[in-house]
C-alpha cells in the first residue's frame, strides 16, 4: 500500500500514517494495482501472480493458490467499493 499511504510527521502528534486512497483498504482489497480503479489490470495481477505461485495471489490469506483465491477475489471485485 505504499502507493497510497503518506508519512506526515506532525509537531505535536509524532509520525502518522495516513491512508490518502479513496476508500479503506479493507474494502478495495481487489484493487491489487493499488491505483484507485478497479479493472482488468487488478483481474491480470491476480491471475500472473497466481500462475508464478507468487503469494501475493493469497487472496484468502489461508497460504494456498486455490480456487478459493479466486473466488474471494471475485467477489470482492464484484463488490466495487470505488
Ligand atoms: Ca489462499
Amino acid at each position: 500500500m505504499a502507493g497510497t499511504t503518506a508519512y506526515v510527521a506532525g509537531f505535536y502528534s509524532g509520525l502518522q500514517i495516513i491512508d490518502v486512497s479513496d476508500c479503506p483498504p479493507s474494502t478495495c482489497l481487489a484493487d491489487l494495482t493499488n491505483d484507485g480503479l478497479l479493472n482488468f489490470f487488478d483481474i491480470s495481477a491476480l491471475l500472473t501472480a497466481f500462475a508464478d505461485a507468487d503469494l501475493a495471489a493469497d487472496f484468502n490469506s489461508d497460504g494456498l493458490l486455490n480456487f478459493f483465491d479466486i473466488s474471494a477475489f471475485m467477489i470482492e471485485f464484484a463488490a466495487s467499493c470505488l
